[in-house]
């Protein structure tokens, strides 16, 4: 069975990063194996949240991990929480990524053209040094106009949309995919560059109006357990915007209309169905 490592927070309410990425992981007959940044009473949308680093306890985790020689065939950065977390990071890369190790980064950092709370210009950096050791990263258009030093436009042009990528795989990661690109008035979906063949691909969709959180965290969660189940990019890409979509629309049927995150659990059966694994 293959293993994905997801090195994300664990938000106890309000569904995102661990929460979301270990059940869907599990749904597509990948094993998901949670490093926990850091734990939160719910994410950083919610007024009041508790928040505490495991900064002190990961130091023995990847001891032990080390010892066991774990093998990894991705590894899935999400949501980190403090540059001392992104280090972390570095050092678990330093002793777990091999040639056959997928690492896709979701530089997950802000949206709407803020940064998250506690977020700083620093943080932004150590990010940029992370994706450039990724194979794929999966920034949105904030993201990715912080990565690359950008002002943030949230109606750029194509042309724009697709420098600000080549100029994202020149911090050194092979693929970029761009989340929330809408390449025509009613659309949205990814447009992503892959910087080896330098071809550009996009999936698009009908845009679903209302706000749902967690829907980043899914797609990345799907793309991750497709590729590392061996589908090709564009598949990968395809199926984590159609779930993404069946999900938000599944989210909308119920009327508190995903403020604090979709809906998801309602439609893993689906996901398992179309990766085979119904029988
Ligand atoms: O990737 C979304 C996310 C994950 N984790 C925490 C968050 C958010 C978005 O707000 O606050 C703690």
């Amino acid at each position: 069975m293959k293993r994905v490592l997801s090195i994300q927070d664990l938000s106890c309410f309000g569904k995102c990063s661990q929460t979301i990425a270990v059940p869907v992981l599990s749904a597509m007959g990948v094993e998901a194996v949670p490093l926990l940044t850091s734990v939160l009473s719910t994410h950083t949308g919610i007024p009041g949240y508790h928040f505490q680093t495991m900064r002190g306890f990961n130091p023995g985790v990847i001891e032990q991990w080390k010892d066991l020689g774990l093998h990894f065939d991705a590894i899935y950065t999400g949501y980190l929480g403090s540059r001392e977390d992104v280090n972390l990071v570095e050092d678990v890369l330093d002793n777990f990524l091999t040639k056959d190790t997928i690492l896709v980064v979701d530089p997950a950092m802000g949206d709407d053209g803020r940064l998250y709370p506690g977020f700083d210009e620093e943080y932004v950096r150590e990010n940029e040094a992370l994706c450039a050791r990724a194979d794929l990263i999966v920034p949105n258009l904030t993201e990715l106009c912080s990565l690359t030093r950008s002002p943030y436009d949230e109606h750029c042009s194509l042309d724009t949309q697709k420098n600000l990528l080549r100029r994202a795989a020149g911090l050194g990661c092979r693929q970029v995919m761009l989340t929330g690109a809408s390449l025509s008035e009613g659309m949205t979906g990814v447009l992503t560059y892959d910087s080896k063949s330098d071809e550009f691909f996009s999936c698009q969709n009908a845009v679903v109006p209302g706000t749902y959180i967690g829907t980043g965290d899914l797609f990345s969660s799907v793309l991750t357990g497709a590729l590392v189940r061996g589908m090709s990019l564009r598949e990968a890409a395809d199926l984590a915007c159609t779930y993404v979509r069946k999900t938000i629309l599944k989210t909308a049927e119920d009327g508190d209309n995903g403020w604090y995150s979709i809906n998801f659990e309602e439609t893993l059966s689906w996901l398992i169905r179309v990766v085979g694994l119904d029988d």
